[in-house]
């Protein structure tokens, strides 16, 4: 995949936001978000028909940006809705079985906490690893324990050159520490969602991104 897409990875489902997601969602999209992911999880995530009303009017809107949409974890509703890829986590299909599923030119993106679940990710042929939690959240039930920066720096150091998003607890002050550390982007949820301008936050994020490139 483009690694670049990976720069502001935002994430977001319903109950991400006390607010309107999709007004959330096209607020974020204007700022430069380079990559959307759907996830309807947790507390009230809404199900069946209204799930997939709602991941319809997302997508929607992502193209209409010309942003990737992928799905987590429901690889029945991203087929059925004709998502752009999906991603898994350690306790969700193997790529190997939603590779069999999926479109060929779909992204598949994993979840890696520890060194060996980023190569085995590597191996199975994963278009991106995304490494986390790096700082502690709130907005993920059942995280893990923060690897930090350095925990993400391991990672890189053992799987070349894959694409790697850092998530978990990411601020805008992350940003440069976090591709120093070897990221490619951050992916955020509440940092854009909480934000009271979603726009402007997500729009920092990515000339947070942009600077650090332009100095390599
Ligand atoms: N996955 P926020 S942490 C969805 O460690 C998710 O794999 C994580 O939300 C992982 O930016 C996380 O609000 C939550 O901390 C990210």
């Amino acid at each position: 995949m483009e690694r670049n897409l990976l720069q502001v990875y935002f994430i977001l489902g319903s109950n991400n936001t006390e607010g309107d997601p999709l007004y959330v969602l096209e607020e974020a999209l204007k700022g430069g978000v380079t990559l959307f992911q759907f996830r309807e999880k947790g507390h009230s995530a809404l199900q069946g028909e209204d799930k997939k009303q709602l991941a319809m009017q997302m997508k929607e809107l992502c193209h209409l940006y010309h942003v990737p949409f992928l799905v987590n974890d429901d690889i029945e509703l991203a087929l059925e809705i004709e998502a752009d890829g999906v991603h898994v986590g350690q306790d969700d299909m193997s790529i190997d079985e939603v590779r069999k599923v999926i479109p060929n030119n779909w992204v598949v993106g994993v979840s890696s906490t520890k060194i060996k679940e980023a190569v085995q990710a590597k191996k199975d042929g994963a278009d991106y690893i995304g490494v986390g939690p790096i700082y502690s959240t709130n907005t993920k039930e059942d995280a893990k324990k923060p690897i930090g920066a350095e925990g993400l720096q391991d990672i890189r150091k053992r799987v070349g050159d894959l694409p790697i998003v850092a998530i978990g607890g990411i601020h805008l002050g992350h940003v440069i520490r976090l591709m120093q550390a070897g990221a490619d982007g951050v992916s955020v949820i509440s940092a854009i969602s909480q934000s009271v301008n979603p726009q402007t936050t997500a729009g920092t994020f990515l000339n947070h991104a942009n600077y650090f490139a332009r100095m390599q």
